[in-house]
């Protein structure tokens, strides 16, 4: 127990997330040159590289080098999903979705570039997103990857978020909007496990395959992502509720008084920090089989999910 303890705390995982994050950082810059035409790629560069805590590809890395990988071999895929999180960020912000004017604390891109333009950045971060993910060009030529495990990860991102993955949570969740009854819990967890945790799920899920993980460690490593996937939703709502009740100085926050659904206000806010708590130990479940040392990155993410203040 001594030493489980000691590497437990040993694990420094700020300075991992932001050697992680710095690397992906650098990686994004190369993957989007400013190339002709200037303006599309402008507005695809504003968005790609306005911040953003860069969960999803630390993830893929993490889980690629559980599953045995090299850092350089999870580059490609971690650098997919971050342009599928971006190019989700931007439609989601258009005018015909959410209409929002900030973004990673700036204008969003459609505020900045106009809509035309806003649409074709995304369409075309979707593209290079596939484009990254399947050139074996994009991977280190000293490491060979083997094209079956490509093949099954290009596979694996097109169906978390198509039409049975982020695009569903979007769509059943415009279509949840506004209604005069409450969304039904199990409504609302469809909506988070499609438009959050799909995008989690195949970020780990592709890490973890390009670097070689078995059948049996993939999918540990899906159901890991599942939870910690609903849990970033969880704890987003029950933040909603304490934020704001401890900003207004009063009980009920901003959150229970809008018309969208949350878990605090289905199940109250004690027993959504319940389900939190339960869903993070089952995050952590997942990991167990896994070398313990390997899996601290896992470990420490899921809490930082579960633990976080904003
Ligand atoms: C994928 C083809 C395709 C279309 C997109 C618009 C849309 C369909 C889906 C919406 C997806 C969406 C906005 C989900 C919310 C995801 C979420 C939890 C965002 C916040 O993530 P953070 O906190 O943000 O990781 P940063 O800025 O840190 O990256």
């Amino acid at each position: 127990a001594g030493k489980e303890t000691a590497v437990a705390t040993e694990f420094d995982f700020k300075g991992y997330m932001l050697s992680k994050a710095a690397a992906v950082n650098r990686a994004l810059d190369l993957a989007v040159p400013l190339a002709e035409p200037r303006r599309i790629h402008e507005a695809m560069r504003y968005s790609l590289l306005a911040g953003g805590k860069r969960v999803r590809p630390v993830l893929c890395i993490a889980a690629c080098e559980l599953a045995g990988g090299h850092e350089s071999v999870a580059m490609p895929p971690a650098l997919a999903v971050e342009m599928i999180h971006t190019m989700s960020l931007i439609h989601d912000d258009l005018p015909c979705m959410d209409d929002d004017d900030l973004r990673r604390g700036q204008p969003t891109c459609h505020r900045a570039f106009g809509e035309p333009v806003a649409v074709l950045a995304g369409d075309a971060l979707l593209a290079l997103a596939f484009r990254t993910l399947s050139n074996p060009q994009s991977y280190p030529s000293s490491l060979t990857v083997p094209p079956s495990r490509i093949l099954n990860a290009v596979a694996e991102l097109a169906r978390c978020v198509g039409s049975e993955g982020l695009v569903a949570g979007q769509v059943v969740d415009i279509e949840s909007t506004g209604l005069a009854e409450p969304v039904p819990i199990d409504r609302l967890e469809y909506i988070h496990l499609h438009k959050t945790a799909a995008l989690l799920e195949a970020s780990v899920v592709i890490g973890a395959i390009v670097g070689g993980g078995s059948d049996l460690q993939v999918e540990r490593l899906r159901r890991y992502a599942r939870c910690i996937g609903l849990l970033f939703q969880v704890v987003d709502d029950i933040l909603d509720v304490t934020k704001s009740s401890h900003e207004l100085g009063k009980t009920a926050g901003k959150d229970l008084a809008s018309d969208k659904t949350t878990y605090p206000k289905l199940m109250g806010l004690e027993k959504s920090k319940e389900f939190a708590e339960e869903l993070n130990r089952d995050a952590k479940q997942q990991l167990e089989d896994f070398d313990r040392e390997k899996a601290a990155p896992l470990v420490h993410l899921a809490n930082y999910i579960a633990y976080r203040q904003k």
